[in-house]
């Protein structure tokens, strides 16, 4: 199984989209192994987001970041990165298809709700960045055998 690493930006958490975004993570079969909700310190978000340092929009970006709570989420399941981008919509909310968390719920291309890992090797890096081993926790999710078909000894 795979593990992606989602943030519920700050706009998400004061709109009070918290719950509207979990469920779709979880409505899809998602299993959530990590979730917390903290403030984000600045040398956290300026090393999450180094790749983008000569941007334009990175002083903002990293100030947003850090403006209000946000909450942690680590996902797992097959193809989970790829899965929660297609989930998650385009970077811009304004061009995010309807159906799409973006696309659904946001106007802007800053405040934007949501952020989801790129790859499988982001994705290892970013938990490890927001999370310590023991708080991700290994169990076995009630409704994985209707998930997924798991008849041939693995999930499929
Ligand atoms: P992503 O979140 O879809 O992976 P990236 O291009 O990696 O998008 O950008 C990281 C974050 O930087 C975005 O989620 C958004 O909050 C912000 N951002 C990206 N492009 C712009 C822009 O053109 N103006 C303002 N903020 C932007
Ligand atoms: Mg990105």
């Amino acid at each position: 199984m795979d593990r992606t690493l989602i943030i519920l930006k700050p706009d998400a958490v004061q709109r009070g989209l918290m719950g509207g975004i979990i469920q779709r993570f979880e409505s899809k079969g998602l299993a959530t192994v990590g979730m917390k909700m903290t403030m984000l310190s600045r040398s956290v978000v300026e090393a999450h987001y180094e790749m983008h340092r000569e941007k334009p929009f990175y002083g903002s970006l990293v100030n947003f970041m850090t403006s209000g709570p946000v909450v942690l989420m680590v996902l797992e399941g097959n193809h989970a990165v790829d899965v929660c981008r297609k989930l998650i919509g385009a970077t811009a909310g304004f061009k995010a298809e309807p159906g799409t968390i973006r696309g659904d719920y946001g106007m802007s291309g800053a405040n934007n709700l949501i952020h989801g890992s790129d790859s499988n090797e982001a994705a290892k890096v970013e938990i490890a960045r927001f999370f310590k081993a023991d708080e991700l926790l290994t169990y076995q999710p009630a409704l994985q055998h209707w998930v997924y078909d798991t008849s041939g000894g693995k999930a499929q």
